[in-house]
C-alpha cells in the first residue's frame, strides 16, 4: 500500500502557523488601510484566522491595541507566542508561513519587483495617503488633488502599466493574484472613492482587484459598519 507522507520542511512550515492559530487584529474596514492589506492577503489565500477589531479614535484606542502591541498601530498578528505587527512584516511571515502558497510571485525577478513595490507604498506616497484618505464608504468625486498626490497617482500608474503589460491585461499585477495585489488594494479603494480618472486598462485592472472575493469580502464589512470617524467622512473645502 502507498503512503502519503508530506514533505517535512513543508510541513513543519505549515504546521507553525496551524498550530498557533492566527488572530489578526485590524481597525475600521471603512478606515483602516493598513489593516485591509494583510486581512485581504489571508483571505485571498485561505488562511484561516480570528479577526479581533479594534475602533480607531476612540479614547480606550491606545489601550486595547496595547494588549497586542507596544508599537501602538495595527495590524497585529497573534500567532500563539509570536507576535508579528506592521503589515509588511506580517505579509512577509505569512509568506514565510505558507510557501506553498505562493503569496508572493514564483519567479525571482518577478518577485523582487514584488517586494520593490510593496516597500515603495509602504514608505511612500505620503501626499496621496494625506490628501486622499481610506473611506470606502465615501464618495470624494475630484478632491484631494495636490501636486503631490498628483504624481503620487501618476507614478503608481506607471508600475502598475508595467506590471500588467508583463503579466497580461486581465491578469492581476504578477499574474496570479499576490501580496502586491492585497497591498494595493488600499490604494484601489481610493481610487474608487475620489473617482480618480485612469487609463482603460488601469480602470479594468481598478475593476478587478475590487471584484476579487478577497477585496469584495472586506468592502461589504466596511459597509455593514455603523461606527463612524467624522473627521474622515467630510472632505474639507
Ligand atoms: N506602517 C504601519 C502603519 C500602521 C498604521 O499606521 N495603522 C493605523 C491604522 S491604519 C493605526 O494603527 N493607528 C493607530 C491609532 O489611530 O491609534 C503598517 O504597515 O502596519
Amino acid at each position: 500500500m502507498q503512503s502519503t507522507e508530506l514533505d517535512p520542511i513543508l510541513s513543519q512550515a505549515l504546521g507553525d502557523a496551524t498550530r498557533a492559530g492566527l488572530k489578526l487584529v485590524i481597525g475600521n474596514k471603512n478606515y483602516s488601510s493598513w489593516s485591509m492589506r494583510p486581512w485581504v492577503a489571508m483571505t485571498a489565500f485561505n488562511i484561516p484566522f480570528e479577526e479581533v477589531k479594534i475602533l480607531l479614535d476612540q479614547p480606550a484606542t491606545s489601550m486595547a491595541i496595547a494588549e497586542y502591541s507596544l508599537a501602538g498601530r495595527v495590524p497585529v498578528l497573534v500567532a500563539g507566542e509570536t507576535t508579528v505587527w506592521d503589515s509588511l512584516a506580517i505579509c512577509e511571515y505569512l509568506a514565510e508561513q505558507f510557501p506553498e502558497k505562493n503569496l508572493w510571485p514564483q519567479n525571482v525577478a518577478q518577485r523582487a519587483l514584488a517586494r520593490s513595490m510593496c516597500a515603495e507604498m509602504h514608505s511612500g506616497f505620503g501626499d496621496l495617503r494625506k490628501a486622499m484618505w481610506m473611506n470606502i464608504r465615501a464618495s470624494f468625486p475630484g478632491k484631494g488633488r495636490t501636486t503631490g498626490a498628483q504624481a503620487d497617482i501618476g507614478r503608481i500608474g506607471e508600475m502598475w502599466e508595467d506590471c500588467l503589460s508583463a503579466a497580461g491585461a486581465h491578469q492581476f499585477l504578477f499574474g496570479e493574484f499576490s501580496i502586491a495585489d492585497a497591498y494595493f488594494a488600499p490604494v484601489v479603494m481610493r481610487f474608487n472613492t475620489y473617482d480618480v480618472s485612469l487609463a482603460p486598462a488601469l480602470q479594468a485592472y481598478v475593476e478587478r482587484v475590487t471584484a476579487h472575493p478577497a477585496v469584495a469580502k472586506w468592502i461589504a464589512g466596511a459597509l455593514q459598519e455603523t461606527d463612524s470617524l467624522p473627521a474622515y467622512d467630510i472632505y474639507p473645502d
